[in-house]
């Protein structure tokens, strides 16, 4: 496999959520239980999503407070797509998510970031303390996709990642089609051109108005 675009993606989220063990079950297939507070690490992956080749660069970042200084405004602004983590079990990761959520936000000064919130250690149903409900109103409010995975059996941990990308692609092509219409390049933007060229030319008096019926069947 080559590599195709490459994306950097930067995990977030309270301590022991389940950054780390999340990332080990994409990368290594592998789950531990022991704990082991992350400073920072980051690892490199060739994946395949939807037919397409892609390089990914996976930041595990540090949750526990005392370690959070260590990372910075860089990675946010660096991150091409954002998990945001929480654990089902624990009500107060859930309430950090939004801070996490805000400073992606004002380093990226976007609202519309590629972001999905996971809701990890869906396997502990029975200590749940966050309803799926939540969960989804805090994703919708962000923006962002819901899903919930379990590091510990693998549920959804590929799902997650392969929804995280194709979220990055649909976010550049909207991008790029938005250039396109800045720049009169697309076939509908120019056709319209050309017709206000023509009647700027005829008719000077009827030319806001002409501009006006093309920008509504634009929008
Ligand atoms: N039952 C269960 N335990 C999990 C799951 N994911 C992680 N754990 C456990 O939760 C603890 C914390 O996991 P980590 O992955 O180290 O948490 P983290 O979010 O990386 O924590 P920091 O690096 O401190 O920010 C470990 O003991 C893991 O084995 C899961 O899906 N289910
Ligand atoms: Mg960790």
């Amino acid at each position: 496999m080559t590599g195709g675009s490459r994306f950097s993606i930067v995990v977030v989220g309270d301590g022991a959520v389940g950054k780390s063990a999340m990332t080990l079950r994409f990368l290594r297939d592998q789950f531990h239980d022991e704990y082991d507070p992350t400073i920072e690490d980051s690892y490199c992956k060739h994946v395949e999503v939807d037919g397409h080749e892609y390089t990914l660069d996976i930041i595990d970042t540090a949750g526990q407070h005392e370690y959070r200084g260590h990372w910075n405004d860089q990675f946010m602004r660096a991150g091409d797509g954002f998990i945001c983590a929480y654990s089902i079990a624990s009500m107060g990761s859930f309430n950090e998510l939004a801070v996490f959520r805000n400073q992606i936000w004002q380093a990226k000064e976007s609202e519309n970031v590629p972001m999905i919130v996971a809701a990890n250690k869906n396997d502990l149903a029975d200590a749940r303390q966050v309803a799926s409900e939540i969960g989804m109103e805090f994703a919708h409010l962000s923006n962002a996709s819901y899903i919930e995975t379990s590091a510990k059996t693998g549920f959804n941990i590929h799902e997650m990642v392969h929804e995280l990308v194709r979220e990055i692609v649909r976010s550049r092509q909207r991008e790029e089609y938005a250039d396109m219409i800045d720049h009169h390049q697309h076939p509908l933007h120019q056709h319209q051109y050309q017709y206000q060229q023509q009647q700027q030319q005829s008719d000077k008096g009827e030319v806001s108005l002409a501009m006006g019926r093309c920008c509504c069947i634009i929008m």
